[in-house]
């Protein structure tokens, strides 16, 4: 990737933590940390790694993405209204009742979304059983998969590493969304997972600790994951992202209280400063409702 390429996904990430700080904080409550820690990871997906079609997200040769770690939905819903997959004020709608946009992401309601979640330590499994769906009818794509620190205590998500590597799905790319906290606090202090690299090697994936906020590195690790796939001769692949929990909002930045907040519209203006950017959608539409 070269230096304008780079820039155009940095400034594609901060308009996309803009609007999720936007569409969370009219809302009034959420879980914010997890939602900004995985921004420029689906930035990077969505606008350069992915091959999808807004315009037609049912699709079947598309790349999907299941976001395991499902309480993040406001980022990927602010991610898929930038690319055109419904519309800008849908945001506006985030939990409320009737909504397409339930706080925890479901295939059913709205368009983009690959697979239903929320319940951790499920979407890893679920994104296995797709990449293997893919592999058996001998189909191109890949099928990306995104899980939280916290939820990887989840013995489910162990089952999934062995059965992933088992059948080799190397057609599943995988990321660990290392922001070293969860629900409860410092994840080191719920639950260590320690050697994190060390345990998904064991388990027989590719695995590796990429800086989850630098564009070039993950473009990198993604691509060559990408040359090593060959359905059934081949490990999924697993990158570590290490990451900031809050990253780019700064009344909650790294801290350990962001998990799910309150905060309103005072937050939503200083964030957008901070970031540079501006509203696109405004505190009046939310109003009028
Ligand atoms: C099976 C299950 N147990 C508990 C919860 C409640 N819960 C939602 S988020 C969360 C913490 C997850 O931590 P982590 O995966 O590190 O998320 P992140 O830091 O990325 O927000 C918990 C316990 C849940 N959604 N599913
Ligand atoms: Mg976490």
């Amino acid at each position: 990737m070269n230096k304008d390429e780079i820039a155009a996904l940095e400034r594609k990430a901060r308009e996309i933590r803009g609007l999720t700080i936007e569409e969370i904080g009219y809302l009034g409550v959420g879980h914010i940390g997890g939602a900004l820690s995985i921004v420029d990871i689906l930035v990077l997906l969505y606008h350069k790694q992915m091959r999808i079609d807004p315009k037609n997200p049912a699709w079947t040769e598309r790349d999907m993405l299941v976001l395991s770690k499902g309480h993040a939905g406001p980022a990927l819903y602010a991610t898929l209204a930038d690319k055109g997959y419904f519309p800008l004020d849908w945001l506006l709608t985030l939990n409320k009742g009737g909504t397409n946009l339930p706080s925890h992401c479901d295939r059913t309601k709205t368009p983009g979304i690959d697979m239903t979640t929320g319940s951790l330590g499920q979407g890893l499994a679920a994104a296995a059983g797709l990449a293997l769906a893919r592999a058996m009818d001998k189909k191109p794509g890949f099928v990306y998969c995104i899980i939280g620190d916290g939820e990887s205590n989840e013995g489910q998500v162990w089952e999934t590493a062995m059965f992933a590597s088992h059948k080799r799905l190397s057609n599943l790319i995988a990321f660990t969304d290392w922001n070293g906290m969860q629900i409860d606090g410092l994840t080191k202090e719920v639950m260590d997972m320690e050697d994190i690299v060390a345990k998904w090697r064991a388990f027989g994936w590719h695995a590796q600790m990429v800086d989850g906020h630098d564009f070039a590195a993950m473009d990198t690790a993604i691509d060559e994951a990408k040359r090593r796939a060959a359905p059934g001769s081949e490990k999924p692949t697993i990158l570590i992202l290490r990451t900031i929990k809050g990253k780019g909002a700064p009344f909650c930045e790294g801290q350990v209280t962001n998990h799910n907040m309150n905060f309103g519209i005072a937050q939503v203006k200083e964030s957008l400063v901070a970031l540079n950017v501006p509203a696109r959608i405004t505190p009046e539409l939310v109003q009028a409702q």
